[in-house]
């Protein structure tokens, strides 16, 4: 008689039991201890199903025939040819032989930026880097799509970057003793669902709840209504896009305009401010910022910025600010000027005062601070300091040996021959794909190990299919995460797919340094020593007792020693002598020398406003709309696009583009219509929804559907808004991606466009068919 079997299992939207039956998963449980689960939980199940997996090593027809002397505009089209696990293994191992003795080891392209699955041991990067660091290295990145411009800033003006992440005020502290919340972008459980390498318990509605019963004054900015639970009940301002900055130094400016500045903070904990104030003071460049100044540019009421300045000085204050608001053009700007309001408050250290930044872009940002280490694969000692920032991808790829500057230098882009990517989807999470496209045909050799046939995949030379967590046993845990979480392989390989450890030993072996890459240890013995060290290290430095590695892998879970109530830069304020930050001057820098002595005008010496490159605000913008591609609701970026959570926010095939009915009506266009976005760079289409909760004049499609390119104009039928974003950086200190800053046309689509799941479908049997 069949039984069901229980396996604990995470993925970065949470913990929940697989339910097994005749190797069959029969149901999905969330976490007993996570009072908010995902709803993406129930998707997992479609990882066992074959649709859209890579079912065994492919390699490109052109490129088997030709190798790296190959037509490179056959990507995407040429067949693929099924080959032996022995012989795609042999084919990487020899490129990346013949790549690092002919051209060096910086020619070689690793970043491989993607949240692959949330194990900490399969981690696709890190083993990836871990067996490139055996053979002389390889090119990286640095920073994240996520984060780039607010880490990169706040370096150089708090210090370190940990108020980014989930260092600053812990949510428990905002909800407890915060009466003023601005709310720069989102708190919304969209996002929170998500935690980088799991998450046990989704704390943010709880935080909400306790705001809401305060009845703490909320301030939600954004041109989006529903980036806070409308049970909080937020005053909404719908601010233009990218003009936040605008609207910080306005408040900052009237804040001084009435005298009620905190100069006493301002003169003891940062430096600079005299430079900030001659700025908000008009003496500068003569405008004056204040409330009218700022209500100019961002299409807000003077009146109320005004008022909110006087209740950011009389009750306790806390900004926060949401990491959407630095994936701009100046992202670096919104990140400072709000650093610099909460500075003029004086409230930066005090109880749910102050100012922290990413609190529920992920659902960890704000919870409680792991002070464990937490489990991770060694990647070992860089033989190699070769490195981007992260999304310059297609610049590197079109200009080898140009020149670029990050964060005050000047550098090169590397001459990379051989692209290696492995757990993330750059097809998905980078700007102006057709820009991409056309970057992507400039390597020799592009080789792609992940489960699923994802547009990247279509694009490369070599497929190496992954299983999924769930085919495979790991370990779930991070910073921002109370439990490290066991996760048991629950099904046997989808096809002949293999887990990413068995590929990379595999081909480390090839070159020659198997025993360097596994250190004779298999599965679970890796397991099992990344749990001991986390053990040890909560024993040894904090005397917190973790049960042993086979209590933990059957209980499913072991809670890690946290720290709950954190004010962040409490002892600073307190005596900033002896808590000196790591900056030019150990103190929060408001006016730069460093900026100052580099002179970018994109970037400059004091945060400032400074218009984006495409802005409602722009004289050529008088028809057009701002996008905003921001984070899917049901799916986590590209995965599981396919699996009900993320098709129940589908409509007609495609993805579903929000915009006010009052401008639809301008272009005759009724819920439900299909519409054309387009601009210089790309189009896809959409669905229309129509709702007021959008600001006029903006549309929202979020991120994630599947590149689906048809006819010659490579038109998305899709709906994946990145074949419209903009492939700029930030600026040139931070260099981060700028895919909130965009402008799009929207008309009624009469043609025939078809459905674009089913459209995927058949091009990928094209790709494979023998
Ligand atoms: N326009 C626009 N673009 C954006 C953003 C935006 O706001 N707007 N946001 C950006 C942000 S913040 C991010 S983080 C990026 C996200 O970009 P990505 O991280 O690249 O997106 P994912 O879809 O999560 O890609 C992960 C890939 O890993 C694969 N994978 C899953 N599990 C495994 C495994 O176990 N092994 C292997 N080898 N592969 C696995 C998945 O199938 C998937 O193809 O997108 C960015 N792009
Ligand atoms: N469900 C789900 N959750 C996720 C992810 C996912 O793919 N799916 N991805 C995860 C990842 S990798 C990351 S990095 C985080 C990202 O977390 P965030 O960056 O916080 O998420 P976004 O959804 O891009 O943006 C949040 C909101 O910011 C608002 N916004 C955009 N531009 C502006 C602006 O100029 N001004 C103001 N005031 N508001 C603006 C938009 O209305 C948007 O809804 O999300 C994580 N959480
Ligand atoms: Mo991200």
């Amino acid at each position: 008689m069949s039984k069901v079997r229980r396996f604990p299992h995470c993925s970065h939207w949470g913990a929940y039991t697989i339910l097994v039956e005749d190797g069959r998963i029969v149901g999905i449980e969330p976490f007993e201890h996570d009072p908010s689960p995902s709803p993406i939980n129930q998707s997992v199940r479609d990882w066992a199903s074959t649709e859209r997996r890579v079912l065994t090593p492919l390699v490109r027809s052109g490129w088997l025939e030709n190798r790296e002397n190959s037509d490179r505009r056959g990507r995407g089209s040429d067949r693929f040819v099924p080959v032996s696990w022995d012989e795609a293994t042999s084919l990487v191992a020899g490129e990346i032989r013949r790549v690092s003795e002919s051209f060096g080891n910086a020619s070689i392209f690793a970043g491989s930026y993607g949240w692959t699955s949330c194990g900490r041991f399969h981690h696709a990067p890190s083993q990836l880097k871990r067996m490139l660091n055996l053979v002389g290295g390889y090119t990286g990145h640095v920073d994240t799509y996520s984060i780039a411009a607010g880490p990169v800033i706040l370096r150089h003006t708090l210090g370190d970057d940990g108020a980014c992440g989930g260092q600053a005020n812990t949510l428990d502290t905002v909800a407890e003793h915060t009466e003023t919340l601005v709310v720069f972008g989102a708190l919304s459980p969209r996002t929170a669902q998500n935690e980088a390498g799991g998450i046990a318990s989704h704390a943010l509605e709880t935080h909400l709840h306790r705001i809401a019963a305060r009845g703490v004054k909320v301030i939600l900015v954004s041109p989006l209504r529903d980036d806070i639970p409308d049970w909080v009940a937020a005053e909404w301002w719908p601010i233009r896009p990218n003009t936040d900055t605008a609207l910080m130094l306005g408040l900052a400016g009237e804040i001084l305009k009435r005298g009620r500045h905190d100069r006493s903070f301002l003169e003891r904990c940062t430096s600079g401010s005299e430079r900030l104030i001659c700025y908000l003071d008009g003496s500068r460049d003569g405008a004056v910022k204040d409330a009218a100044w700022a209500a100019g540019i961002t299409g807000l009421d003077a009146a109320w910025i005004a008022d909110l300045a006087q209740r950011l000085v009389e009750t306790r204050s806390m900004l926060t600010v949401s990491w959407s608001l630095q994936r701009a053009h100046h992202g670096e700007q919104p990140f400072w000027a709000a650093l610099a309001l909460a500075a003029m408050t004086g409230q930066i250290g005090l109880p749910g005062g102050g100012v922290g930044y990413g609190y529920a872009s992920l659902g960890g940002v704000g919870a409680p601070i792991n002070l464990a280490k937490s489990p991770a694969l060694p990647q070992l000692r860089k033989p190699l300091e070769s490195f981007i920032p992260v999304a310059r991808i297609s610049d590197m790829l079109l200009n080898p040996g140009g020149e670029y500057s990050y964060e005050g230098e000047t550098r090169t882009y590397p001459d990379a021959r051989l692209v290696y990517w492995a757990g993330g989807n750059p097809y998905h999470h980078h700007q102006d794909l057709n820009r991409l496209a056309e970057a992507w045909t400039r390597p020799e050799t592009i080789i792609v190990q992940d489960p699923m046939f994802t547009a990247t995949a279509q694009r490369a030379d070599i497929v190496l299919p992954a299983n999924t967590s769930i085919e495979r046993n790991d370990i779930a845990g991070n910073k921002r995460s109370d439990c490290v979480i066991a996760m048991h392989k629950a099904i046997g390989p989808v096809g002949d797919s293999r887990s990413d450890f068995a590929i990379f030993r595999a081909i480390a072996e090839k070159l020659g340094v198997g025993p360097a890459f596994d250190e004779g240890r298999d599965e679970m013995g890796w397991l099992r020593h990344l749990y001991e060290a986390t053990r040890a290290d909560a024993a040894a430095r904090l005397g917190f007792a973790m049960p042993d590695f086979d209590t933990f892998w059957t209980q499913g879970y072991a809670r890690c020693p946290t720290e709950a109530e954190h004010t962040y830069l409490s002892e600073f304020r307190e005596r900033p002598e002896d808590n000196a930050l790591g900056t030019e001057s150990g103190r929060i820098v408001l006016g730069s020398q460093t900026l100052d002595a580099l002179g970018y005008d994109d970037c400059p010496a004091h945060p400032a406003w400074i218009e984006p490159v495409e802005w409602l605000g722009a004289a050529d913008a008088i028809d057009q709309f701002h996008l905003i591609s921001h984070q899917p609701e049901g799916r986590l970026h590209s995965q599981l696009e396919t699996s009900p959570a993320s098709l129940a926010a589908k409509r007609g095939g495609r993805e579903q583009a929000r915009l006010h009915p009052q401008d639809a009506a301008v272009l005759g266009i009724a819920d439900g219509q299909t519409i054309r976005l387009w601009n210089e760079r790309g189009a896809c289409l959409a669905t229309a929804r129509l709702t007021d909760d959008v600001r006029r004049r903006v549309v929202v499609l979020p991120t994630g559907a599947w590149f689906t390119p048809t006819g010659n104009s490579g038109l998305d039928i899709a709906g994946n808004p990145n074949v419209l974003t903009v492939d700029i950086g930030t600026s040139r200190f931070g260099q981060g991606c700028s895919a909130h800053t965009c402008l799009v046309r929207i008309e009624p689509y009469e043609g025939e466009a078809g459905d674009a799941i089913e459209h995927y479908r058949e091009q990928m049997e094209r790709l494979v068919a023998v």
